[in-house]
């Protein structure tokens, strides 16, 4: 794995209602993200954050069914500059936010610098809504569907091309939650996806011994981007729409000790940590004990 990691906070909270996960950065600095990394002896340059612009007035939601549409196009295609310059540098991008909206300026970052890069995408949403189908308005669940090309030109164009990824190198883990037009796209696409149903079945091992297969001889390069509320409520319960029946925290770190293993993953995100939410902090540290995970730590 790349040595050199330079950390980007995202302090964005306008893809969702609930405030709070624009707090997520601090929180997971605050848990001791440098300390553990460099422990692993990471050489770690954090670039603080990037500015969000503040809402001037609330989005017409019923208009356009998308909320606060160019703050956060403008804040991603920020971010998409940031982890732009991170990769162009040589080094591995580590971003965290933020809800997940910023995935779309992550990805818009990263995917510029391979062909086919890959995207695992760890959460218990889908996140591939676009205007019409999506049941809320709120952009944190569309930025998979924005970076395959599909939904709102200003959304689908961050960093000026799309579209960022294909659906053939793309993977799913511990959806439980997917609204209808999700569905459609997800067989429309042919988008591998691991439900809750099919971890239980195989366990987390052969799903993640499947999705390296998977994803090795497709892909040049491999994003993960992590939703804390992939995990269960019970683990992780710091996140803004939490499903019940979620990856444990014993799965998730076998997934992370995993895909160090398969010295696949080149850039990475750790989204949706709300500290208003949290008991005491413990997502942020969930999120950093994963991140120990993902960058190599062991237990003997
Ligand atoms: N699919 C729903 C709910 C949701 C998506 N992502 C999160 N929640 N975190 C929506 O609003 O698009
Ligand atoms: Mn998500
Ligand atoms: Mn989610």
């Amino acid at each position: 794995m790349n040595k050199q990691l330079s950390v980007i906070g995202v302090p964005m909270d306008l893809g969702q209602m609930r405030r709070g996960v624009d707090m997520g950065p601090s929180a997971i600095r605050y848990a001791g993200m440098v300390e553990r990394l460099e422990q692993l002896s990471y050489t770690i340059e954090d670039l603080g954050d990037i500015e969000i612009p503040r809402p001037k007035h609330q989005t017409d939601v019923k208009h356009d069914n998308l909320r606060n549409l160019h703050e956060i196009a403008e804040g991603t295609s920020r971010l998409a500059e940031a982890v732009d310059q991170v990769i162009e540098n040589g080094r591995f991008p580590l971003v965290l936010g933020g809800d997940h909206s910023i995935a779309m300026g992550t990805l818009a970052g990263v995917a510029k610098h391979y062909n086919n890069l890959g995207v695992i995408w760890y959460d218990a949403h889908g996140d591939l809504n676009t205007a019409d189908s999506s049941p809320s308005g709120n952009i944190h669940g569309m930025p998979l569907a924005a970076s395959l090309g599909i939904g709102h030109e200003k959304l689908t164009g961050i960093h000026d091309y799309s579209p960022k990824i294909k659906p053939e190198n793309i993977v799913i883990i511990g959806a439980r939650s997917l609204d209808e037009g999700e569905k459609v796209l997800i067989k429309e696409q042919g988008i591998k996806v691991y439900t809750m149903h099919e971890v239980d079945r195989m366990g987390m091992t052969k799903v993640i011994d499947e999705t390296v297969d998977y994803l090795k001889d497709r892909t040049d390069g491999v994003h993960l981007s992590l939703d804390l509320d992939g995990l269960d409520p019970n683990d992780a319960p710091g996140v803004g729409t939490p499903v019940m029946g979620g990856l444990s925290y014993r799965e998730s770190h076998l997934a992370m000790e995993m895909l160090h293993q398969s010295q696949m993953i080149t850039s990475a995100e750790f989204v949706e940590v709300n500290p208003i939410l949290d008991e005491k902090n413990k997502t942020a540290g969930v999120a950093v004990g994963l991140m120990g995970s993902l960058f190599g730590e062991t237990l003997k």
